[in-house]
């Protein structure tokens, strides 16, 4: 999480591993497409820095962050990735809707990652309005894609 004492796309280098063996799986909501397209742009951009070819990064989008569990599920079925990333964007509105999708997003990716073999990484940026989510996909607070990307290697390393 971004704090003041910590920015999203901050890490010890000499902490990652090499990536070019590895394969991982991106879902990736449509909701919020300007968020969301710059989490992914960080997430590849990083998983390429540290190896990751191209062909082993495989992206699927699902309309909004409650499918991201249906699709982060699907991906742990095909059994080929080491791990997977999940990236979507809930702005606060003036329904409960906020809080039931982040409430359930959160416990779908947990019991996902209680069960599956496969690390899922949780990109979901629960914000109060789109400034706060401006910040941290690129913004003074770093890239939430870029500090996933990094998790993603070091679970599938794990
Ligand atoms: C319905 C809804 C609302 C109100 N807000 C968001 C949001 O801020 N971010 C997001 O990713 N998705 C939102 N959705 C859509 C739900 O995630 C979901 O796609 C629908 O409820 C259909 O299951």
């Amino acid at each position: 999480m971004a704090t003041v004492l910590h920015n999203l796309s901050d890490y010890d280098p000499s902490s990652v591993s090499d990536a070019s063996n590895m394969c991982f799986g991106i879902v990736v909501s449509e909701w919020n497409t300007e968020i969301t397209g710059a989490l992914l742009d960080g997430a590849v951009k990083t998983l390429e820095k540290y190896g990751a070819l191209p062909e082993n990064i495989h992206v699927k989008t699902v309309p909004g962050s409650f499918e991201l569990i249906y699709g982060a599920h699907q991906m742990t079925l095909n059994g080929s990735y080491d791990a997977i990333i999940i990236l979507g964007s809930v702005i606060r509105g003036e329904t409960p809707h906020f809080d039931y999708i982040c409430q359930g997003v959160t416990y779908g990716i947990a019991s996902l990652n209680a069960t599956s073999e496969i690390p899922i990484i949780y990109g979901l940026l629960t914000t109060d309005n789109m400034e706060q989510a401006k910040d941290r996909c690129g913004g003074k607070f770093g890239n939430k894609g870029n500090e996933c990307a990094i998790d993603a290697i070091k679970m599938a390393k794990f």
